[in-house]
């Protein structure tokens, strides 16, 4: 785990979304930001993440500093805060994507050949948090733990999901039925800049 230990709350279908960082909460349900979720079956509200000591005009804390600054400040590539913490490239990261309890639903959902496959036998949370902030491949095999053949087999699945073939991650393991999801989950990580 890097310094930041960053939680993604549940994006609800009022596009409503936490991120609890080391503690503290941050409410992204002014941006306008919708995104709906494919996920929704998983419904928990898990959105208590007491401690944030910023107003709700400017509910985003500063990592240092006790600044707290208004969410449209947030990942707009100045920094505001000193720390630099509101353009910080796991936050933005996870800020474009589906939250991370979507990613562990998805994830637990397939599991028994996506995390053999793809992630080395990885936990299912550590999974899906290296999913809602990695920038690129690297990094994310970094926090997983990935080996060169499952690095090796990710990138031949997001070339079939952008190819439109279900075929190649047939051959992982995949179930017919998962190949929406699949599909789904690897084009968002793909709009989110996702280096693979
Ligand atoms: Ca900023």
């Amino acid at each position: 785990m890097p310094y930041l230990r960053l939680e993604v709350g549940l994006v609800t279908l009022a596009a409503v979304m936490v991120i609890c960082a080391q503690g503290l909460k941050i409410d992204f349900s002014r941006l306008a930001l919708n995104r709906p979720s494919l996920f929704t079956q998983k419904r928990n509200f898990d959105m208590e993440c007491a401690g944030n000591p910023c107003p709700s005009g400017t509910p985003f804390p500063c990592k240092t500093g006790g600044k707290c600054i208004a969410l449209k400040f947030i990942c707009d590539g100045t920094w505001d805060c000193d720390d630099g913490f509101d353009e910080d490239p796991n936050v933005c990261n996870a800020a474009s994507r589906p939250s991370v309890d979507d990613f562990l639903f998805f994830v637990e959902n397939e599991k028994h050949w996506l995390v053999p496959k793809l992630f080395n036998g990885a936990d299912p949370e550590l999974i899906a948090h290296a999913l809602s902030v990695a920038s690129d491949m690297q990094d994310l095999a970094d926090q997983t733990g990935m080996t060169q053949e499952n690095i090796n087999l990710l990138r031949t699945a997001f070339e079939a999901a952008l190819e439109g073939d279900e075929r190649p991650l047939q051959d992982m393991g995949m179930p017919t039925r998962s190949w929406h999801e699949v599909q789904y989950v690897l084009s968002k990580l793909l709009d989110s800049g996702f280096k693979v």
